[in-house]
């Protein structure tokens, strides 16, 4: 079974000035970088994601604050409470992934291995279960 939660450490390069953390593509983080972009300002009580992409892989970094993450493979489903810039959650193909309890002062920053494609999403359960009982 693959590890549904998969942590990449950071390089932390910080000095008497402050940190500084980094991410190379296909060094640290496995896979070429081609979109970025960060969520915040999230509102108490509300959950994001509630998906899974056929093809993008993502890593996700809370540069600021915390989000617990749920991922699913359709068969198990583990938590993890994202709450440290020097830690980025790998979010695979293929893993519905919900994010919850985002404090107000979250920044979630999300590298992606391709462009924005609506095709790619799977927003309904019940088709991703069809999808991964079908490839198994
Ligand atoms: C993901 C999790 C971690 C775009 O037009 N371009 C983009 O690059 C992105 C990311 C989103 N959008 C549009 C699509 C929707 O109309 O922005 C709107 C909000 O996106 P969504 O509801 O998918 O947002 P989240 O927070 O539920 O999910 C996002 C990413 O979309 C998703 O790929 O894995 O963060």
């Amino acid at each position: 079974m693959n590890k549904l939660i998969n942590i990449l450490e950071l390089k932390l390069l910080g000095d008497e000035r402050g940190a500084l953390a980094v991410l190379e593509q296909n060094i640290d983080v496995p896979f070429d970088i081609k979109r970025v972009y960060h969520i915040w300002g999230t509102k108490t009580g509300v959950s994001r994601g509630f998906h899974a992409h056929r093809n993008l892989k993502q890593v996700a970094i809370a540069v600021s604050g915390s989000c617990r993450f749920v991922m699913d493979d359709g068969v198990n489903k583990e938590e993890y409470l994202l709450n440290s810039p020097v830690e980025a959650l790998l979010i695979d193909k293929m893993q519905w992934h919900e994010m919850h309890d985002f404090s107000s002062d979250c920044v979630l920053l999300v590298l992606a291995s391709d462009k924005y494609e609506e095709s790619d999403y799977i927003r309904n359960y019940d088709e991703f279960l069809k999808l991964v009982k079908h490839d198994s």
